[in-house]
């Protein structure tokens, strides 16, 4: 991996021989349905580099053991590594300490910790909870399950036609009675990056908290924690290039101090009697449970293959095919973009009118060509377009402008058929 930052520094430059990148992902190299897989659905889940598939191997093969509880060599060993991700996650999202890090299954789990916890005590009946049109089930659900419990109410920031939240709609929503504006930083279906810190700014006026869904986010843009000053950030390793079932969450120090315990059972505690238990310090007083040692140790490496290669050379490339992904698809008729934000990542969703999306995933994918279909757990929004579903194209560090090629020579020929 050494050169592997010069290699795509010159390939983002030049446009293209994405080589060396590829070279490093197993998975893509091989057939679906007769033909060479292209890989286009990045914002559900990215592929894995050798090294995380590596950094998770090795632990089993070398250094198995329970974290922070064995004083015996391989415990000690283990439970290092696990706590220098917690350093990288840190250094990664820039909070001031590495005890704000909380290791989860990932950004669902965030979120209910948040609404579970902080929710539960801070929360009262009359309160009001905002989240936008555009969230992710993982952010609708828990909320509406905590309004339920106290008699709070759930209100939701309205969106234009591209997809951009409408920030005087917002502002007209905060009151004294806002408790918290749960706001997802980068939306999956649409791809808008939401303007974040004035929203956090405006959030804080009223007294009430912020927590960012970075799930999509986390991959595409520098995320400082500090500067955007928000009180809580969640993430999932398994959309930044590392294992599934980990995550993380941020939470300021002060609150997460604040919060009770989300789960009980070993490690979150400092002493039991049958009578009382006295709870750990943060973080661990979240870590309930043997953790996800393997992929943790997993997510440090993942993480220093996006450091290797800078976030801005990877959204710069991923943009680059985005764009183009546009211009070859624009002229299919019946196109339609669902998302035309100003600022976006690289997610190009949109519908073929008259054409089920369904139905095209199937065809493309008998392509060898995998995408996205459907209402990519945001019913709510793709109520608001007026559709069911989109197809949707992501891309990554990895993609190429041939395979952009293959996914409008494999969209145009479908569409010819069937229209
Ligand atoms: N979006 C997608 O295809 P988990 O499942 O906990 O790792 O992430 C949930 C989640 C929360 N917020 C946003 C903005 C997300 O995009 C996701 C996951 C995937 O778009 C799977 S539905």
């Amino acid at each position: 991996m050494s050169n592997l930052k010069e290699d795509i520094l010159e390939t983002t430059t030049k446009t293209l021989d994405l080589k060396k990148v590829r070279a490093e992902f197993p998975v893509l190299h091989q057939e679906v349905n007769g033909k060479p897989l292209v890989y286009l659905d990045n914002a559900a889940t990215t592929q894995k580099p050798n090294s995380v598939i590596n950094a998770v191997s090795e632990y089993y093969k070398g250094y198995n053991a329970n974290i922070h509880r064995g004083i015996h060599t391989l415990a000690e060993k283990a439970t290092a590594a696990f706590e220098e991700t917690r350093k990288t996650v840190k250094a990664f999202l820039n909070a001031a300490e590495a005890e704000e890090i909380i290791f989860t299954k990932g950004t669902t789990e965030g979120i209910n910790l948040v609404a579970s916890s902080w929710g539960r005590k801070f929360v009262e009946a009359g309160d009001e909870i905002i989240i936008s049109s555009m969230e992710h089930h993982s952010n609708i659900v828990p909320w509406q399950m905590l309004c339920e419990e106290k008699g709070a109410t759930l209100k939701i920031i309205p969106i234009n036609e591209a997809g951009e939240i409408i920030f005087e709609e917002y502002e007209k929503l905060l009151s004294e009675k806002t408790k918290i504006v749960s706001i997802v930083y980068v939306s999956n279906s649409l791809g808008t990056i939401n303007p974040v810190k004035e929203i956090i700014e405006r959030a804080h006026k009223v007294g009430a908290k912020v927590l960012l869904d970075g799930a999509q986010a986390s991959s595409h843009l520098e995320i400082d924690v500090q500067s955007l000053d928000c009180d809580f950030f969640a993430f999932s390793g398994h959309k930044i290039y590392g294992p599934t079932g980990v995550g993380a969450l941020y939470g300021k120090r002060e609150l997460l101090e604040a919060m009770p315990p989300y789960q009980g059972g070993g490690e979150m505690i400092k002493e039991v009697t049958f009578e009382k238990t006295t709870y750990n310090e943060i973080p661990y007083k979240f870590e309930a449970g043997t953790p996800n040692i393997a992929d943790v140790i997993g997510l440090k490496t993942a993480i220093e293959f996006i450091n290797e290669i800078g976030k801005e050379n990877i959204s710069a490339h991923e943009n680059e095919l985005m764009t183009y992904a546009y211009e070859l698809l624009k002229d299919i008729p019946g196109f339609r973009p669902i998302g035309t934000a100003k600022n976006k990542i690289s997610v190009l969703s949109f519908v073929i009118e008259g054409l089920h999306h369904f139905d095209i995933g199937m065809m493309l994918d008998a392509q060898g060509i995998a995408v996205r279909t459907g209402h990519h757990c945001t019913q709510p929004l793709m109520g608001i377009f007026g559709i069911e579903g989109t197809i949707r194209a992501s891309f990554s560090i990895y993609n190429t402008k041939e395979e952009v090629e293959r996914l409008s020579d494999g969209l145009h020929r479908i569409v010819k058929m069937m229209k």
